[in-house]
């Protein structure tokens, strides 16, 4: 089948993150800096758009920034923990809708957009996603899609910030001779260099040559590398790097309905299900939720924390069961999709031989 990958990656992080904790500062040029002990001095983390049109730049001296700064630029100190908070949260969000994810930095991560299959539907599950995490955390992010690493990387940044850009496998030679060779994977200022000797800017200007002399140029593995790139080529995995941090199975229901014991039913094929991923994953958990989805599309959530590990099947159905009871009671609408989750997972030792003890 062939591969579609996403790569999300959130805008201007850092000065976004303080933005959504004072929303007052919306719209000002804001710059994050990482503070060193001198007085005065230290060098910035990132800074929003607005800072970006006074010129100034990630990595650039606190001294240079001042200079470039407007009257109303404001300068925060970075606050890492808060920013890893944020991310976190961003992850688990990602989480919730793919299977396969590889975390490449703080606000960073590719993700599998193989199945469901097709470039539509990959694309409206990415708009999905983008909802998901501005509606929960007010944050944005831009995704590119693509058929590789290589090409979802560098469409990300299209349409940047708050962008979702697509290429499929058709449109590739076309964008990638758009394409500067500094956007390329690995290329930094020594690459760039060289290539700009041998007049090369775009990527479609690599196709001027041979393979050879790329690796001539760059020796075996980059320049082979870097030659494929310039065809669109990146045989790269998704490395999946992420501890699932919650488990899921969702249906929706044959008809709509209020009645507990044939929502149970479902229920409780749903708690099966994912019980056998639970064993396999060898997880114990504290948290259940039951999500509904109603029939007017409202979600809605109800969760229920154990203070002891659970590892039973029984305790999941119950859990379950007692939740269902809250949501009728609590609610009027008909149930259109239902769904259990698991979360609030238990790093504790030992859980392996209390888990198979049920078996
Ligand atoms: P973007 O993606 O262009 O909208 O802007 P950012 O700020 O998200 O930039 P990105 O994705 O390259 O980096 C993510 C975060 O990593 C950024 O918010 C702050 C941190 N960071 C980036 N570059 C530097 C740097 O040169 N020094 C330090 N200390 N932190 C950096
Ligand atoms: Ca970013």
């Amino acid at each position: 089948m062939e591969k579609i990958i996403g790569l999300l990656d959130l805008d201007y992080f850092y000065a976004q993150c303080e933005i959504i904790r004072n929303p007052s500062l919306r719209g000002k040029p804001v710059v994050i800096v990482m503070p060193s002990l001198r007085e005065n001095s230290g060098a910035i983390a990132t800074c929003n758009y607005e800072a970006r049109a006074l010129k100034i730049r990630s990595g650039m001296p606190l001294g240079l920034a001042k200079k470039l700064a407007s009257s109303e630029t404001v300068f925060i100190n970075a606050d890492k923990p808060f920013y890893e908070e944020q991310s976190r949260k961003v992850f688990e969000v990602l989480d919730f809708f793919c299977e396969k994810i590889e975390q490449v930095s703080i606000d960073e991560a590719y993700f599998d957009l193989t199945n469901p299959s097709g470039y539509e539907k990959a694309k409206e599950l990415c708009k999905k996603i983008k909802d998901r995490i501005r509606s929960q955390l007010s944050l944005t992010c831009s995704i590119g899609v693509g058929p590789n690493k290589l090409i979802s990387k560098m469409a990300s940044s299209i349409k940047k910030p708050d962008g979702l850009f697509v290429v499929m496998p058709l449109e590739l030679s076309d964008f990638l001779s758009k394409q500067k060779v500094t956007s390329l994977f690995g290329v930094g200022p020594k690459t760039e260099e060289i290539f700009k000797k041998n007049g090369v800017v775009f990527v479609s200007d690599i196709k001027k040559f041979a393979r050879v002399d790329l690796i001539n140029w760059f020796g075996e593995a980059i320049g082979g590398r870097l030659y494929d790139f310039a065809f669109g080529k990146d045989e790269r995995e998704i490395e999946p790097n992420r501890e699932k941090q919650q488990l899921s199975r969702m249906m929706t229901i044959k008809q709509d309905s209020r009645d507990y014991d044939y929502i149970v039913t479902n229920l409780d094929f749903l708690s099966e299900l994912l019980y056998k991923q639970i064993v396999e994953l060898k997880k114990m958990f504290k948290t259940v939720s039951l999500v509904i989805v109603t029939e007017r599309m409202d979600t809605v959530t109800k969760s229920k924390t154990s203070t002891q590990a659970i590892s039973s099947l029984v305790e999941l159905k119950e859990m379950g069961h007692d939740l269902l009871r809250v949501y009728l009671n609590e609610s009027l609408s008909n149930v259109r999709r239902v769904g259990v989750r698991v979360s609030n997972f238990d790093e504790g030792a030992g859980f392996q031989k209390k888990l198979f003890d049920y078996k």
